[in-house]
């Protein structure tokens, strides 16, 4: 540390990084930086409640399980009722689809031109646990005219359709990461200011990489192809890195080279993973930062949900490695196609 750079500006805040990326836009009107401000602000106060759970009364199970079938912790639904309330007063949001809720969350706001869907708080098995988990956002403008009521078509848009997309990770430092399509930038919370300050400027992924993550606890019930692959891995002496928490996996095989595995299952056979609120975003951000995902074989941000909360087998990650993987898939899919000629 010298003289000189003891002078450090403080940092950009996403509050001036938006306004500034704004301003490249003449025709922005200032409604999605203002969206973005609010998921800013619900992450500030999950992450505040997430790291005095156990002090608050607010660890463990919350005694429900949610339309999933998935046992509730009491901050999956303090999280949900977070994001909510910050959408629904922020103003710019007519409708959300959630991970903790069965149907369409109308937020009676005809005129609100966007529509966010989340996984509030995934991976919130590890609260009580302390490993850090994750909040997940796709943000699309709505396709109804505003003043209308909200339709389907509204919320059963293909991942390219997003405008904006990101995840908030509460870790050893909590981190905010999105894209508007334009690259992908992280910013670090600094509590004592109650701010995000801009930390990881236009984040590239590594083309290739030496982790893999999956439950191998699954592996008897993988494709074939899928088992190639992972020996493949293990042959090449690759690190096994699997945290249970999607958004922490991805993350640091986002900065570190790697690919993220849930394929289909016997208990899970189109996968774990919701297409529209966990899968799409994190393939924006993917794509936007370099990498690949997709189902094994087709491009997720293509995929067309029929219903809200459908699942999809999920290879993200390092282009290198999703597209390899990709191959083995597909020789083994051809090889399954010839057998049934015979
Ligand atoms: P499994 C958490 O429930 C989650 O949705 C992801 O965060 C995580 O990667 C995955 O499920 C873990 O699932 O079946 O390996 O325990």
């Amino acid at each position: 540390m010298t003289k000189e750079n003891l002078g450090l500006p403080v940092g950009t805040t996403l509050d001036r990084f938006i306004k500034r990326k704004q301003d490249d836009f003449p025709y922005a009107t200032g409604e999605l930086s203002q969206l973005l401000r609010d998921i800013a602000l619900a992450g500030k106060i999950i992450n505040r409640e997430i790291t005095r759970c156990g002090l608050i009364n607010l660890a463990g199970a919350f005694g429900a399980t949610n339309v999933q079938g998935e046992e509730q912790q009491k901050l999956d639904i303090v999280a949900n009722i977070r994001f909510i309330r910050a959408l629904r007063n922020g103003g710019e949001v007519c409708a959300i689809i959630s991970e903790e809720e069965e149907g369409i969350i109308d937020l009676d706001n005809p005129n609100g031109k966007y529509v966010v869907a989340m996984d509030p708080l995934d991976g919130s098995s590890n609260i009580d646990v302390n490993v850090s988990i994750g909040t997940i956002f796709s943000i699309y403008r709505r396709k109804s005219p505003t003043g209308t009521p909200i339709t389907d078509a509204d919320v059963l848009q293909r991942g390219v359709e997003q405008v904006a997309a990101g995840y908030l990770l509460y870790g050893t430092s909590s981190i905010l990461v999105y894209t508007t399509g334009y690259g992908v930038n992280g910013f670090t919370y600094e509590s004592s200011m109650g701010e995000f300050f801009l930390s990881h400027q236009s984040i590239k992924s590594p083309e290739d990489g030496k982790i893999f993550s999956v439950n191998e606890g699954s592996y008897n019930s993988f494709d074939a192809g899928v088992k190639e692959y992972i020996e493949y891995c293990k042959a090449s002496e690759f690190s096994g890195r699997y945290i249970g928490s999607l958004v922490a996996d991805f993350h640091r095989n986002l900065m570190k080279g790697g690919i993220y595995m849930y394929p289909a299952t016997a208990s899970a056979p189109n996968g774990k993973l919701r297409l529209i609120y966990e899968c799409n975003a994190l393939a924006f951000i993917a794509e936007q930062a370099g990498g690949r995902a997709t189902n094994g074989q087709q491009r997720i941000m293509e995929l067309a949900p029929g219903k809200l909360h459908q699942r999809t087998p999920l290879f993200i990650g390092s282009r290198k490695m999703v597209e390899q993987v990709g191959a083995i898939l597909n020789q083994h899919e051809l090889q399954r196609s010839a057998v049934d000629t015979l």
